[in-house]
């Protein structure tokens, strides 16, 4: 038992052509500033985990996909000092548009294995072996 309040958070590996999986640098003044993350976000009340995160990737990338091209990989569980985060994260090969950094993240696309060069949330870290071997 934590007491904690658990968080709801949903991310995802967008997966290019190559291979290489969209890290998002979280903006100056937020939570965790300068860390690269699986972008995503909140699931809101009455929302499903999918919907939240075509929602997220519509609102800070631009770019638009479906329930059915989000297959689930693997999941982030981190006690934070403030909540418990409870992060499913789904990988996304189909998608429309490009992405961009709608809320003034810096974006990069990155092979898994070069990721440790990202210093990432605790909680994200954990999701690399999973991306490396998958992809
Ligand atoms: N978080 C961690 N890794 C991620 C994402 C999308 C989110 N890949 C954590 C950071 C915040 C919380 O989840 O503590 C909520 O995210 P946001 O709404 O501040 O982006
Ligand atoms: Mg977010």
């Amino acid at each position: 038992m934590t007491g904690k309040k658990m968080l709801l958070v949903v991310a995802c590996a967008l997966v290019d052509a190559d291979g290489r999986v969209l890290l998002s640098q979280r903006p100056k003044g937020k939570k965790l500033a300068g860390l690269w993350e699986f972008p995503g976000g909140k699931v809101e009340p009455g929302e499903t985990p999918e919907a939240a995160l075509i929602r997220e990737l519509m609102e800070e990338l631009g770019v638009a996909t479906k329930t059915d091209c989000l297959a689930p990989l693997t999941f982030a569980s981190h006690s934070y000092d403030e909540f418990h985060l409870l992060m499913p994260l789904f990988v996304c090969r189909r998608f429309e548009g490009s992405a961009r950094g709608l809320e003034g993240q810096v974006l990069k696309w990155v092979r898994p294995r070069d990721m440790r060069t990202y210093p990432m949330p605790p909680a994200d870290e954990p999701l690399i072996p999973y991306l490396i071997d998958l992809l």
